[in-house]
């Protein structure tokens, strides 16, 4: 071991590192003492007493606070980092690296000098501390090592409850160099905790080196490794072996009175419902964020999911909505909530359900009072809309029993779910394999509080995935349609939208996904026809009204049915030009996506032009059958 490591390590230390036998962890944990100048490095294995300090060490340095109920604890990102910073996340290129066009990227050289001048001394007087994680179950052909070392204690403590243990599966590395590593700083902090420099923020992923540095952020999708980071190196890494790395959910679907389960994966790019899917009461939940997704030796399509927690959004949260989440919210167990509002030390959090908001309080602005304003005048929000829980899965009474399960389950539905409030029906079925990855690559959805940046403006975001495609996006496109050709039997695809909108209101209840998501899960075995149209099968209304009626006991009208599912086609004509124009400006893009886009519009076309009306019900194909 390299001497300036030795003399910053104590004895027990010494020993976790030793027993791992790999010289690449050795010679990478020097680098970045040098480098960043801790006063001490703690290495750590996957112990009780280790997580368990960790979860101390949080507490005792005051990055989490102890809330009333047991195990409780809240924390704070900083006034300017409570959310995912797109802009600051770049890519080091070198001529040989082909990114997707919407992929930030700098020269590798010049990046690499300027974040490790970022880092340079900066965990002076600190701690670095050190852990071994596994992205998916461990001993399984999913398992990928990650190793994350940061000066947060709230880091650590979010990746303990988001991720599995990896020390053991480290040692079974055998000394190779095959791990993904994340090395992250607060960077210099204020009076209460939070990064100052936020301006200096910087997360660059090193494709070539397995490694991504991030700098002066706190938000766990900036700084927590194995997140978003590590989905980026995954995507790259299974670009190259054949699988995919996917932004996904991963539930399993148990029709009412039917004795099986469905498996479905499904993307939605941020606060367009997946987590409310995964967590539709009824169903059980592998994964609500992260999914590798792999085919076996039987050809069937299998899925994991590569955490074993949930960093949800708690916005909206409440008893009548997503009541199995409410009920871990407000129930003893290990919990980290994250720029929430703290009034005797109890949070509160937006759309709560609850009418008896303090008027002061503490949260991600410090003291808080109802009318404070922000530097720009506007008023400050009691909790911040990008606000979240940190818990892991198993602390949910709808974790499904193959969460861990190293052979991943067997995916027979794929869930692509935008988030418009004028084009697309509450549910559609794929035509075919290629049609369902065109549904996918043309996902669009109205910007939320989770990227920083301007709501409510349509984006452009293929598979929920565009932040993290650091490979071409016609590769990525190409690599799904192969995926799927490559299976015996491909899974059913289907587009959901929750937010369509009359007259400026919401057509549905938070809860009516499960109507549409148990349509979607009949359809895959042959319980329901459908209509087919340009843009898909839809359901049949009287499919849809005994649901309606089965679930909730609801009518469901003729009148919604028809508004819902009419297909609007000057709408969908302009969604295609869109996507035409962002195409086109992509490489690569392979001659299957074009394909799926002319039949369509062309399809579309006509039928607009021989039924002289711009918008067509159901019963309109239903007939022409
Ligand atoms: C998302 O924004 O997609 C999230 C939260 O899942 S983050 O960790 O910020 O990526
Ligand atoms: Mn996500």
């Amino acid at each position: 071991m390299l001497s300036p490591l030795l003399s910053l390590l104590d004895a027990r230390s010494r020993q976790v590192l030793d027993s791992l036998k790999n010289v690449h962890v050795e010679d990478q944990l020097s680098e970045f003492a040098n480098l960043c100048k801790p006063s001490r490095i703690v290495v750590l294995g996957e112990s009780k007493q280790d997580i368990h300090f960790i979860r101390g060490l949080a507490k005792v340095r005051h990055e989490e606070t102890k809330l009333k109920i047991r195990g409780h604890t809240v924390h704070f990102d900083g006034y300017n980092d409570l959310a995912r910073d797109v802009g600051s996340t770049k890519v080091l290129a070198t001529p040989e690296i082909k990114l997707s066009k919407r992929i930030n990227s700098i020269d590798r050289d010049k990046g690499l000098s300027e974040i490790l001048g970022l880092l340079s001394g900066s965990m002076t007087g600190r701690e670095m501390l050190v852990k071994f994680y596994c992205l998916g179950p461990t001993n399984s052909n999913f398992s990928l090592c990650a190793m994350q070392v940061s000066d947060s204690a709230y880091v650590m403590h979010s990746e303990d409850l988001l991720y599995r243990q990896g020390y053991e599966q480290f040692k079974k590395l055998n000394g190779s160099n095959q791990f993904f590593s994340f090395l992250h700083s607060t960077g210099e902090l204020d009076g209460r905790n939070t990064t100052k420099n936020y301006g200096k923020r910087r997360i660059y992923v090193d494709l070539l080196a397995n490694r991504v540095y991030s700098v002066n952020n706190q938000y766990a999708g900036n700084s927590v490794g194995l997140k978003k980071l590590a989905l980026r190196l995954a995507i790259s890494k299974a670009n190259h072996e054949g699988w995919l790395a996917e932004h996904m959910l991963v539930a399993g679907v148990h029709p009412p009175g039917k004795e099986r389960v469905t498996y479905f994966v499904g993307a939605y790019p941020s606060a367009c419902g997946k987590t409310s899917t995964a967590m539709i009461p009824g169903n059980t939940i592998v994964g609500d964020d992260i999914a590798y997704l792999r085919i076996d030796r039987g050809k069937k399509c299998r899925a994991v999911n590569i955490e074993h927690g949930i960093f949800g959004i708690i916005q909206d949260v409440n008893a009548q909505d997503d009541p199995l989440i409410y009920k871990a919210l407000t129930t003893p167990r290990e919990l980290i909530f994250s720029n929430v509002l703290v009034s005797d030390r109890t949070p509160y959090w937006l759309g709560m359900g609850r009418d008896d908001i303090p008027e002061r309080g503490f949260n991600f602005s410090g003291n808080w009072r109802k009318g404070k304003r922000d530097n720009d005048d506007a008023e400050v929000p009691y909790a911040h809309p990008n606000a979240r829980y940190t818990m892991r899965l198993s602390e949910l009474d709808n974790v499904d029993p193959k969460y861990d399960d190293g052979k991943g389950v067997v995916v027979t539905g794929v869930l692509y779910g935008g988030r418009d409030s004028d084009t697309n029906p509450p549910i559609s079925e794929a035509l075919d394999w290629d049609h369902g990855v065109y549904l996918g690559a043309t996902l669009e959805s109205e910007t939320t509080a989770a990227i920083i940046g301007k709501t409510g403006i349509r984006r452009h975001d293929p598979m929920a995935n565009i932040d993290f495609v650091v490979i071409p996006l016609g590769k990525y496109l190409e690599n799904h349609f192969k995926f799927g050709h490559r299976l015996k039997n491909k899974p059913r695809v289907f587009a959901t939208n929750y937010f369509l909108k009359r007259e400026g209101k919401y057509t549905n209840s938070k809860l009516d996904k499960k109507v549409w998501i148990l349509w979607a899960e009949g359809r895959i075995h042959g319980d329901y026809d459908a209509i087919r149209t340009p843009l898909g099968y839809l359901p049949k209304y009287e499919d849809l009204k005994g649901l309606f009626h089965e679930i909730f006991n609801k009518e469901y009208s003729k009148d919604e049915y028809d508004f819902e599912f009419n297909v609007r086609i000057s709408k969908y004509l302009e969604k295609i030009g869109r996507m035409e124009t962002a195409f086109e400006g992509e490489n690569y893009i392979p001659e299957k996506f074009w394909k799926v886009l002319r039949n369509q519009k062309k399809e579309l076309i006509q039928i607009g032009q021989s039924a002289g009306v711009d918008s067509l019900s159901p019963d309109f194909f239903s007939r022409k059958e």
